[in-house]
Order: structure tokens, then C-alpha cells, then sequence
């Protein structure tokens, strides 16, 4: 059995795709999200796994988990920090103030919690992986896009900062970019209106969350002195729109 691998959001898509991939390679499990239900099935599923049904945005119960691990599980190496969410794709008129603040708090400021709690233990063994969930949302800018966008730029550039901050210490950190894949994200997205998630994926073939639990294996991987920066991956069929002009 290797050492322990947490990643967040392992309810649905990328997250329990990726903790059945790792449960494959011979990790234990800690694994996250707030639907304890769906967390218990895995857990019991994949065998040596160590459940924490939280909100990423509690920072004192985040804190209190990683401080409470059972000790079979304090020897984290691998981190996938994926939990998060898009809500709404309103221009920023008339998007929801709210719905802005969730995804800030959610895929910037809980990513930094979870972070912030595991890093003591991989610089404490001279040894980790960190891997974060980007978008295609943060390198390009879309009709909507704005503070989904903007959360997720902060993940590629707070990826490329801990990177330095971490020079020396062994720990690897990498961005992972993806477009388009079939997941729950779309309904999360759409507040649960089926009809409109579904149109995203219709007729096309999308990247899957099996696709990128494949590249977070093969990144981990790799030999322990190459350091991937940033991935940006999107489907095949998948390409940039141009750019918009007004006309008279
Ligand atoms: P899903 O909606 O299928 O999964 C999101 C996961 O995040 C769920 O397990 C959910 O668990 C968890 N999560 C959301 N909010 C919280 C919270 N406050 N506390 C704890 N867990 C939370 O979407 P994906 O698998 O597609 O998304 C995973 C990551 O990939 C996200 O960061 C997303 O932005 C990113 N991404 C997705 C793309 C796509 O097209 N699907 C493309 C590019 C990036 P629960 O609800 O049980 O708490
Ligand atoms: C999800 C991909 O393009 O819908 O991060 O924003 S996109």
C-alpha cells in the first residue's frame, strides 16, 4: 500500500474519478465533499479510506479535520485540490452578487484552507504532490465567464507562486486546465435545470472525468525530479470561438 492521497470534491466527476484511479494505483483515500452519503459508498467501495464530510469553506472544521487524521492517514503525499463550482453565466450586470461570493469562497479562499492545513505535512516529510483544478475558464476569457474565470486564474497563478515558495523542499505542484467535460458541473452551474446543462454536452464529443483522472495518474507519476507547470487539456472538438466585434 503506497502512502495517502486527499482530494477534494470527491463526490462526482473529476474528484471520484480520480479517487477511483488513485484507489487503482495503491493509495489510501482521504476523501471530501459535503454529500457524506455518496462518501460513504466510495469509501466502502474502494477499501482504506478515510472520509471528512465538510464545506471546504469552513475553515475552522478544514483545520480540525487535518489536525484530527487517524494516524494511518497523516502520511499525505498526493493533494488534488478540485473541489468547486461555477453558479450562473450572466453577464456581470446581471449576475447574482451572491452567486460571485460562493464561487470566491469556494474555489478560492476553501482551496487555500485545504492547502494551508495539508502543506505542514508534505514539508514536514520533504515530499507531496499539489495538484490544483484550473479551467480553460482561466487562461481565455467567454460570454459569462467573468468571476468563475477570475477564481480560476487565481488557481493558475497561486499554482506557479507555491510552486517558488516550495523550491526546495521536493514538493511538486502543477495546474490542470481542462475544457468542457461532462460532469455534474453543468447542473450545479444551471441550479439544477436539466434541459439547459444537458444542451452543453449535446452532439459533441467532450474530454471525461476518466480522461483527466488518466492525466493526474500519469502526472504523479512521472519521475519525482519533473515538475509539470500547467496542463491545459480540452477535447478534441473543442477549440477558441475568435473574438467579437460590435457593428453598426
Ligand atoms: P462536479 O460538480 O461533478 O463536482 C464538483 C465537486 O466539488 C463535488 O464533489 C462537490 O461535492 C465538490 N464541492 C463543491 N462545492 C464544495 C464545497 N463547498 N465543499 C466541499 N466540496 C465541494 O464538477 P467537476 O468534477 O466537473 O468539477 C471539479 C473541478 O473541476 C471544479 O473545480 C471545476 O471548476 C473544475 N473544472 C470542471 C470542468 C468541467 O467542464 N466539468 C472543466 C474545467 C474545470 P459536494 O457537492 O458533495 O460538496
Ligand atoms: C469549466 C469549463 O468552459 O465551462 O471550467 O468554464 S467552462
Amino acid at each position: 500500500m503506497k502512502q495517502t492521497a486527499f482530494i477534494t470534491g470527491a463526490t462526482s466527476g473529476f474528484g471520484e474519478a480520480t479517487a477511483r484511479a488513485l484507489s487503482k494505483e495503491g493509495y489510501k483515500l482521504i476523501l471530501l465533499g459535503r454529500r457524506e452519503d455518496r462518501l460513504k459508498r466510495l469509501a466502502s467501495e474502494l477499501g482504506n479510506t478515510h472520509i471528512i464530510a465538510a464545506d471546504i469553506r469552513d475553515k475552522d472544521k478544514i483545520f480540525k479535520e487535518v489536525e484530527n487524521l487517524p494516524e494511518n492517514f497523516k502520511d499525505i503525499e498526493i493533494l488534488v485540490n478540485n473541489a468547486g463550482l461555477a453558479l450562473g453565466q450572466e453577464k456581470t450586470n446581471d449576475a447574482s452578487i451572491e452567486d460571485f461570493e460562493t464561487m470566491i469562497d469556494t474555489n478560492i479562499k476553501g482551496l487555500l484552507y485545504v492547502t494551508k492545513a495539508v502543506l505542514p505535512i508534505m514539508t514536514a516529510r520533504k515530499s507531496g504532490y499539489i495538484i490544483n483544478l484550473g479551467s480553460v475558464a482561466g487562461e481565455w476569457p467567454y460570454p459569462g465567464g467573468n468571476v468563475y474565470g477570475g477564481t480560476k486564474a487565481f488557481v493558475k497563478q497561486f499554482t506557479f507562486n507555491l510552486r517558488n515558495d516550495l523550491q526546495g523542499t521536493g514538493i511538486r505542484v502543477t495546474q490542470i486546465a481542462p475544457g468542457i467535460a461532462k460532469t455534474e458541473f453543468s447542473l450545479v452551474r444551471f441550479k439544477g435545470d436539466a434541459a439547459k446543462a444537458d444542451a452543453v454536452y449535446d452532439k459533441t464529443q467532450f474530454i471525461t472525468s476518466e480522461d483527466i483522472a488518466r492525466i493526474i495518474v500519469d502526472c504523479i507519476n512521472l519521475p519525482k525530479h519533473v515538475n509539470i507547470n500547467s496542463l491545459e487539456v480540452m477535447a478534441t472538438t473543442q477549440t477558441w470561438a475568435g473574438f467579437a466585434f460590435e457593428r453598426e
